[in-house]
């Protein structure tokens, strides 16, 4: 081998342990770099006699352009194999399964409470929303339930400092909203004018210090209220059972109204449902509570209990929700177990 072709031949070699193309780059400054040996070759043949120069000269020439072709070649390997690298780096495997979001559905009690809330909004009342941290005046006392009335013993719940407490039922709600009413409206009741009626529903969840399979320390409730100059015990009958039918969508029931005592209504009922037909047939069911808004209560709300008077009832949303989707414990609702919730999306 002569000696370009060696030099050609420690090129290549060169440029094969290339790994990288800084690496490759200072090995071809070695070759064809200002001092690179092909260059000095180059520059040798000035010293050469004239006759030998054009041999020698096309020999480097020829000896060149295979380093300069090695040079190339390897460049393009570097530059294939990067990317080859960078293909696999970001490979995606499209035959993975995707992770799957699960479909989230509204819990059964929120369910519930929509279709409450719809129901009574097609009938014409308003929904109304408050605190659950309450002042004593509004969960008790403002509804006929003074300090030491023996009703607040049923009624125990968690108080918090500064004397409030967690409410006990939602009626504080509507004394609230029952105030605003009046206060928008004391021009026209100090003129002697009629004043729109109070209608309203406030659902919601309420507190009390009880807990077995049918109560639960947090529980959820509507309530509702009626209060205007000529409203009777005829009108919560019609309005509570149109809501019954609607709400379990069947006529077939009975509805009965059924004495009883509450210390904001007089007089006051329970109302009890009996399906006739279905899973729950034959069975007296109680649904709600109910009575005429008691006197000192329609004053408390800033009104002349001689002119106006109304309706009021209560609920528990979470039992018409047992009722209605066939539950039997009333804690399945507040476990947050999926195989429970997810059976109402
Ligand atoms: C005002 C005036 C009167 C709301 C009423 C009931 C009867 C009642 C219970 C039913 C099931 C609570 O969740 S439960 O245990 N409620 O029996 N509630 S009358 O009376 C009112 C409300 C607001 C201003």
């Amino acid at each position: 081998m002569n000696e370009l072709d060696q030099l050609v031949a420690e090129a290549r070699a060169e440029f094969g342990q290339a790994d990288a193309p800084a690496d490759l780059e200072n090995a071809k400054a070695r070759y064809l770099g200002k001092a690179g040996r092909l260059t000095e070759l180059l520059k040798g043949l000035a010293q050469l006699p004239p006759d030998e120069k054009k041999a020698r000269g096309a020999a480097i020439n020829v000896a060149k352009q295979q380093v300069e072709a090695a040079l190339t070649e390897r460049r393009q390997a570097l530059a294939d194999a990067e990317l080859e690298q960078q293909l696999k780096a970001e490979a995606l495997d499209v035959s993975l399964p995707g992770r799957k979001r699960g479909n989230a559905g509204l819990h059964p009690v929120t369910r519930t409470m929509e279709r409450i809330e719809a129901i009574f909004a097609s009938m014409g009342f308003d929904v109304a929303d408050g605190p659950e941290i309450e002042a004593d005046w509004f969960n008790f006392t403002a509804l006929n339930t003074p300090a030491d009335h023996p009703a607040r013993s049923m009624h125990d719940t968690f108080y918090v400092e500064g004397g409030h407490l967690l409410r006990t039922h939602t009626s504080p709600m509507q004394i609230r909203h029952a105030v605003q009413h009046v206060k928008k409206h004391r021009a026209l009741l100090d003129a002697g004018q009629p004043m729109p009626d109070i209608r309203v529903i406030a659902p919601g969840r309420t507190y009390r210090v009880d807990s077995d399979a049918t109560h639960s320390p947090m529980f959820h409730q509507v309530e509702g209220l009626w209060v205007g100059e000529n409203v009777s015990f005829k009108d919560l009958k019609s309005v509570y059972v149109s809501f019954l039918r609607a709400f379990f969508e069947t006529d077939d029931m009975q509805i009965r109204f059924r004495p009883s005592y509450f210390p904001f209504t007089e007089p006051s009922a329970e109302i009890d449902m009996m399906f006739n037909s279905g899973p729950l047939k034959g069975r007296w069911l109680e649904v709600s509570g109910s009575g005429q808004v008691h006197p000192q209560v329609i004053r408390n709300m800033g009104l002349d209990p001689e002119r106006y008077i109304g309706f009021a009832f209560g609920s528990g949303i979470d039992r018409l929700t047992m009722l209605r989707y066939g539950v039997n414990d009333l804690r399945l609702f507040f476990d947050g177990d999926l195989r429970f919730l997810s059976q109402f999306k």
